[in-house]
């Protein structure tokens, strides 16, 4: 079939909602979007397990250590389905490694902030896991059979997560004059970079209007954030807690929050690599990754000796 007659055919195939799955044909556009987006996804789940991994040792009590454990694990298992994802569409797990090692993938501008109180534990499981599920609801109806499913999945556990990082926060907000104190200040460093997790204003997003036509996005990063917004100035507000933007308003017409600007020269900046934590992140990852190098070969020897046996056993 010509290139074109079979763009022609795909195109036709979102629009009736089919599911693409990895051995169908696709543009090599829709590929490469998909690698792009998916391995930065995957990359920040991983690179998600260091600012709450932080407080791991210094948990409260054992039932809070139980949970953040159990969550910071959970976010690792999301990293691994989704690179499992991503290597469906024919890229190696080591060149994406190798690409966020090297600085050459993204990963969420979110995990380059520090964790400096136990408050922000549960503000980032209500904040960040609250902003990942609107995100994530929307990619569970993806076009691409192994993300959407993966997503279906990865969105039960933040569900969860949210809750958690929400009962933490309402404790908290109900708790002694100083956690009162502590978890408002956390919000207020953290509502501002979360805002930021959804992406440039539609009209400065290159990536949008190709990932609308695919259906791999039903949602704009503009409407995505307001859907957050609404969703958490009313959960804020529930725990007497307030949002730090002195623009924020109510608009009875519309029935939605209004807000202020976001700083777009921070958020640029941490894209560069110039955010709080960016260098401490990445110092982390590749450290990981040496002091992982025996284990990658362990488990190849493994591999190796299980298939020997196997043929010997035929
Ligand atoms: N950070 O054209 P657009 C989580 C980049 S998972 C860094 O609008 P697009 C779970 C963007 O890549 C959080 N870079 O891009 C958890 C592009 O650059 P490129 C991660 C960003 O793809 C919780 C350029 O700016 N979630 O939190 C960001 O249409 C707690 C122009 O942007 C996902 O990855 C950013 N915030 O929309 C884990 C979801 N925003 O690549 C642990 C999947 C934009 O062309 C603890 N991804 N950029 O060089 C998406 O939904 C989309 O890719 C967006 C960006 C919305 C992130």
């Amino acid at each position: 079939m010509e290139e074109q007659a079979r763009k022609e055919k795909f195109q036709e195939r979102i629009d009736k909602g089919e599911k693409i799955e990895p051995k169908d044909w696709m543009p090599d556009r829709y590929r490469q979007q998909l690698i792009r987006m998916m391995s930065q996804h995957a990359h920040s789940e991983i690179v998600g397990m260091l600012p709450e991994g932080n407080w791991i040792t210094r948990a409260p009590s054992l039932r809070r250590k139980m949970v953040l454990l159990s969550k910071v694990q959970d976010e690792a298992g999301h990293g691994m389905y989704l690179y499992s994802a991503t290597e469906t569409l024919g890229i190696s797990r080591e060149e994406m490694i190798d690409q966020l090692l090297s600085g050459e993938a993204k990963y969420s501008s979110i995990f380059n902030y520090p964790t400096l109180t136990w408050a922000d534990v549960g503000i980032i499981g209500w904040l960040v896991d609250g902003a990942a599920i609107i995100n994530q609801t929307m990619l569970a109806r993806s076009s691409y059979g192994p993300y959407s499913r993966a997503m279906i999945r990865i969105c039960k556990e933040e569900n969860f997560h949210k809750k958690q990082g929400y009962e933490m926060v309402a404790t908290m907000a109900e708790g002694t004059p100083e956690q009162q104190e502590m978890v408002q200040e956390s919000l207020n460093r953290w509502w501002w970079p979360t805002l930021m997790m959804f992406g440039p204003h539609d009209d400065e997003s290159p990536n949008s209007a190709e990932l609308l036509k695919w259906d791999v996005k039903q949602k704009t990063n503009d409407e995505l954030r307001q859907s957050f917004v609404d969703r958490h100035v009313a959960e804020a507000h529930a725990v007497g807690l307030e949002i730090p933007d002195p623009e924020l308003e109510f608009n009875e017409e519309t029935g939605h929050w209004e807000f202020g600007e976001i700083d777009w020269d921070e958020f640029w900046n941490v894209i560069r690599g110039n955010g709080p934590m960016n260098r401490e992140r990445m110092n982390a990852r590749r450290q990981a990754h040496e002091e992982g190098q025996w284990v990658r070969e362990a488990a190849e020897e493994y591999a190796r000796k299980q298939k020997l046996k196997e043929e010997k056993a035929s």
